[in-house]
């Protein structure tokens, strides 16, 4: 079960529903070791999901800049390592999607409340940019906003629900892209937030 939503990406509905309740299993033990925060941007803003990483890098943002640091500067420890669950259904689904040989290098954990959200942006901080990101979407829905790879290019909104994957690569890898204000819920998996996984390769 798939289906291309723009050229190179893949969204594949509810591909990781049977091992959801393993992998908010990791989460929690991820968290545990290297805990969600909200972090500041370059502006001085503060973002409105909560974040951690797992792997040998982790993404972090405060007035420098955004960036890619080995040490979780909360904890000042090296982030939490990838669980093989992890690197094993960013694989499988990265195939599914006809990206064989997929091996991410880390993990992005996002976590959003009721009225959080993530404004039009870009993921261009890797340096591994003919990589694949795999993201997956457990907890309360999502309307995600997909545009293109200029600011004014329109965009198209779809729902991402509790078990979906989806694959951005090729010319969607670069692709603007955004989530919507998340509503209030209550999701039996997760309570009421709405946790996304993107495994990625950096460098
Ligand atoms: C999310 N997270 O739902 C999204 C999923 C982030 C972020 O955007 O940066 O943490 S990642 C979706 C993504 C990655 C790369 C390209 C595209 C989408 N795209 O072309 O739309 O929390
Ligand atoms: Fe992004």
């Amino acid at each position: 079960e798939w289906e291309a939503i723009a050229p190179g990406a893949v969204l594949l509905p509810g591909a990781v529903l049977d091992r959801a309740d393993r992998l908010l299993r990791e989460v929690e033990r991820i968290a545990a070791l290297s805990p969600f925060r909200i972090l500041t941007t370059p502006g001085g803003g503060r973002m409105s999901a909560a974040m951690t990483s797992a792997g040998p890098l982790g993404w972090h943002s405060d007035r420098r800049g955004y960036r890619y640091v080995t040490a979780d500067p909360l904890t000042e420890r090296p982030w939490p390592p990838m669980p093989p669950l992890f690197a094993e259904i960013a694989r499988d689904c990265a195939a599914s999607a006809g990206y064989d040989g997929f091996r991410p290098q880390i993990a992005l954990i996002n976590r959003y409340v009721p009225g959080a959200r993530m404004g039009l942006h870009q993921d261009r901080d890797e340096a591994a940019l003919e990589a694949p990101i795999v993201s997956i979407s457990l907890g309360l829905p999502a309307r995600f906003l997909f545009g293109g790879l200029s600011r004014h290019e329109p965009i198209r909104r779809f729902d991402l629900l509790h078990g979906d994957a989806v694959v951005w690569g090729g010319p969607s890898r670069l692709a603007f892209h955004g989530v919507a204000t998340i509503r209030a819920g209550d999701h039996p998996a997760t309570g009421a937030c709405r946790i996304n996984l993107t495994f990625r390769r950096v460098t």
